[in-house]
């Protein structure tokens, strides 16, 4: 089954877990690199008759990805060998509006054969992730996701620092993608089409570790819409990050719930005993992750770790936020009702339906023509959220991280996708304080591209995507001019 040595993990996970350092990275400092999107083939199963056609990040998919020390400057020149136009989104990074990667929201969309180039600072530590932001539920699901980690100048002492990106994937009996991406939908139309969950491309993926070994664990869900339920035995450890923002006070890790795009720092000490197999499993009993262990690192554990050093968030103000209401509507017939589309129609139900649009959110099915909000630079705003749905949605807003507001106006933790169950309302807050046009969608992916995405405008400064707006007239897919 597995091959439970170290060299032989290493061997596979020297491009995922322990992404090439750049040489040129160091605070301040430039690192200027490539990443080619193109079409390129990967195993997921050992039992699929031969391997899956993919689209990959440097010949990968998953793709490879990347680290690099806080306070970096990328420039990072993406080039396009895909038959389709694409973008890259990095995902929770606080970075500038027009490097966002949203094809015709923050820049047109790059054409097969050209290239873009990206240029952000890393002004956050943490764990990110990188997908298209264009088609995205089918570009996703053929393989272009990779990892973004951020180190601290000073990490944590720890053994490892491994980044989990898990991902899920249809294939047909061919060992090909299964997916009918036509239908814009999360299962395939072939009813013996097989699911299987990877983690960096592997499943499971194994790392062979010592009694009392501390791991640090980035779990990123890069599903197109799975909620994740993962729990360890074996290791025991704490919540360090969420969304790569550190909490003040981590807390016991039992198990985490992830939606899709969120991401959980763990630290965890290795706890089984040497010739067991710690496991990090979901709550169906998949194993994500084999850690088989050999011989006893240190006689005790070591102490608990303190906090991760915080990322600079503004703190909002409640007293004086700017408060709007965004509610959503669709999925089960009934629940969506009339909604208008991109160009000011009014459509009925039946009307959405037959283009492929079934989710809303402020009223509309598909990007809207304006923003749901404007709001001034540097002001709170507090949206209250109202999911008229049976269903749960991961909501994620693009260039800024936010808070839960709790009880008596208490600020969970923040983070940059919010899981809401069917029928629940709850409230974020956020400084505006990153100037821009801003996606906010589901990041379920097939909501998204059945209409669940809007947009809000922090600052009134016109930008780039004005621009790319009006000569590309490109909007995701379900957007149906
Ligand atoms: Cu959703």
């Amino acid at each position: 089954m597995h091959e439970p040595t170290r060299r032989n993990v290493l061997k596979g996970l020297a491009a995922t877990a322990g992404a090439p350092m750049l040489a040129s990275c160091s605070p301040g400092g430039t690192a200027q690199t490539e990443v080619t999107a193109s079409a390129t083939t990967a195993r997921f199963s050992t039992t699929a008759p031969r391997a899956t056609r993919v689209w990959g990040y440097d010949g990968q998919a998953p793709g490879p990805g990347f680290r690099v020390t806080q306070g970096t400057r990328m420039v990072r020149r993406f080039v396009n060998r895909l038959p389709v136009p694409s973008t890259i989104h990095w995902h929770g990074l606080r970075i500038d509006n027009a490097m966002d990667g949203v094809a015709g929201l923050t820049q047109p969309p790059v054409p097969p054969g050209q290239s873009f180039t990206y240029d952000f600072l890393l002004r956050d530590a943490g764990t990110f992730w990188y997908h298209p932001h264009i088609d995205t539920l089918e570009q996703l699901a053929r393989g272009l996701s990779a990892p973004l980690i951020v180190l601290e100048t000073e990490p944590p002492d720890t053994d490892a620092d491994l980044s989990f990106l898990i991902n899920h994937w249809w294939l047909d009996g061919d060992g090909q993608i299964a997916n009918d991406f036509t239908r814009n939908e999360e299962t395939p139309r072939d009813p013996a089409a097989t699911s299987h969950l990877t983690v960096n491309g592997r499943a499971p993926l194994v790392w062979g570790t010592a009694q009392n070994e501390r791991l640090r664990l980035r779990l990123i869900n890069g599903t197109t819409g799975r909620i994740l339920d993962t729990s360890a035995q074996g290791l025991s450890g704490w919540v360090m990050a969420l969304d790569g923002m550190p909490l003040a006070r981590p807390r016991r890790f039992d198990r985490v719930t992830m939606a899709p795009a969120q991401r959980v720092d763990l630290l965890v000490d290795v706890t089984a005993d040497p010739g067991e197999e710690a496991q990090l499993r979901t709550a169906g009993g998949h194993v994500l992750a084999a850690f088989p262990v050999e011989g006893v690192a240190s006689a005790s554990p070591r102490p608990t770790p303190g906090p991760l050093p915080p990322n600079r968030v503004a703190r909002p103000d409640l007293r004086n936020a700017r408060r709007a209401t965004m509610r959503m509507t669709g999925g089960a017939l009934g629940a969506l009702g009339r909604a208008k589309i991109r160009g000011g129609a009014t459509l009925s139900q039946a009307e959405l339906v037959a283009r492929g649009l079934s989710w809303t959110m402020d009223g509309y099915a598909g990007m809207p023509d304006t923003p749901f909000l404007t709001v001034g630079e540097g002001e709170t705003v507090m949206i209250d959220i109202v999911n008229a749905t049976a269903e749960p949605h991961g909501m994620h807003l693009h260039g800024h991280h936010f808070h839960q507001v709790g009880q008596g106006g208490r600020l969970v933790p923040l983070r940059d996708t919010i899981l809401m169950d069917g029928g629940a309302r709850m409230t974020i807050a956020f400084v505006a304080d990153n100037p821009g046009d801003w996606m906010f969608h589901c990041h379920m992916l097939a909501h998204q591209a059945m209409g669940m995405m809007s947009w809000i405008r922090v600052g009134d400064r016109r930008t780039a995507m004005d621009i790319g707006r009006q000569r590309s007239g490109f909007w995701e897919a379900g957007d149906i001019c």
